[in-house]
């Protein structure tokens, strides 16, 4: 069996001999930034059920049933993201990037942190939550860590039932600055189409990519999982970290078990050394 150094050599090597590459990232690789993921033992969807929170109409009767807890989840959620800050995997992924040595990364994360760590070009499939849409006419608004933090702070107020809940939506959520309409955050739930233009440019990354970098994701979730089984499909080398097997990890080449924050700074070492050697 290969060790670590050898899987992130191997790995280093097709990086290097197969240019353009891409990356297919998960909340994986948010995990070492604090921000848990969806699925893991400590996730998101063990203390809220995918079946209420991670939907539009489940969301809405949550509101109607369980309008504190419903607080609470955006106020857990806010809570991380606002705390959070990008971790060694992300800033590793940037320095390829300034290297010559890695193309755009395609992320199912809402977090904005592959941006903050210097990827210029993230496509992000499930939105971002650094970005609001209009109810009314569809128009979309950044909103900045501070108007994120202002909402976190009126949400964790005492007294959030239904009452309060719907007047905080309509005085201090942000507002259409074309309609005056009410927003929501421009991210993807379950049953929600994705961005087109963004799955569309992913999917002619995939495409044109030769080797996909798969990162902290369980690869089950659709349509963003066919990505990577478009790259694999159009000849990409798959390389794949992740602590744990997945839906993905059966076609990848190079299964690197271990966490994103640990093994991307070694496969940066690892492609600087290459990149010296020849030079
Ligand atoms: C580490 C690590 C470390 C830990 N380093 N690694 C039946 C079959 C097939 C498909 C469907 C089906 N029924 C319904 C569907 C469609 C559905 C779907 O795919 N469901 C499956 C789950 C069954 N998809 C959709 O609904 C999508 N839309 C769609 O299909 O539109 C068409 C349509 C229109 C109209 C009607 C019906 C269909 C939309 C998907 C939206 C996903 N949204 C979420 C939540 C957003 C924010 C929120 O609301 O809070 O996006 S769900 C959640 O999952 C989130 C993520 O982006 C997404 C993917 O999860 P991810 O990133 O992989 O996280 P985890 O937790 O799953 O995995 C973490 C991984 O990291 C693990 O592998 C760990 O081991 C690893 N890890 N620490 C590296 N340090
Ligand atoms: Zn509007």
């Amino acid at each position: 069996m290969e060790t670590l150094q050898e899987l992130v050599s191997r790995a280093a090597t097709e990086l290097i001999r197969r240019q353009p590459a891409a990356v297919f990232s998960g909340a994986g690789v948010s995990e070492e930034s604090g921000i848990p993921t969806f699925r893991g033992d400590e996730g998101l969807w063990k203390r809220y059920s995918p079946a209420l929170y991670g939907n539009i109409p489940g969301l809405a009767l949550a509101y109607l049933i369980r309008p504190r807890k419903l607080a609470g989840f955006f106020q857990d959620i806010l809570d991380t993201f606002l705390e959070a800050s990008p971790n060694p995997g992300h800033l590793a992924l940037a320095e390829l990037y300034k290297m010559g040595l890695m193309g755009p990364v395609i992320t199912q994360n809402i977090d904005d942190l592959h941006r903050l760590a210097g990827s210029p070009d993230v496509i992000e499939l499930h939105g971002s939550l650094m970005r609001w849409r209009c109810l009314k006419c569809g128009s979309r608004k950044d909103v900045s860590r501070e108007d994120l933090a202002r909402i976190k702070e009126i949400l964790s107020r005492p007294g959030t039932g239904r009452v309060a809940l719907a007047r905080i939506g309509r005085r201090h959520l942000p507002r259409c600055s074309k309609c005056k309409g009410s927003m929501r955050p421009d991210v993807v739930a379950f049953g929600e189409s994705l961005p087109g233009q963004d799955y569309n440019r992913a999917v002619s990354e995939a495409q044109r990519c030769r080797l996909m970098l798969i990162l902290g994701t369980s690869g089950i979730v659709y349509p963003a999982a066919s990505i990577p089984i478009i790259a694999k499909r159009t000849g990409a080398v798959l390389v794949e970290i992740n602590p744990e097997k997945g839906g993905l990890t059966e076609m990848a080449d190079i299964f690197i078990q271990g966490t994103c924050g640990k093994v991307l700074p070694l496969l940066l070492a690892e492609a600087k050394r290459f990149a010296k050697e020849d030079s």
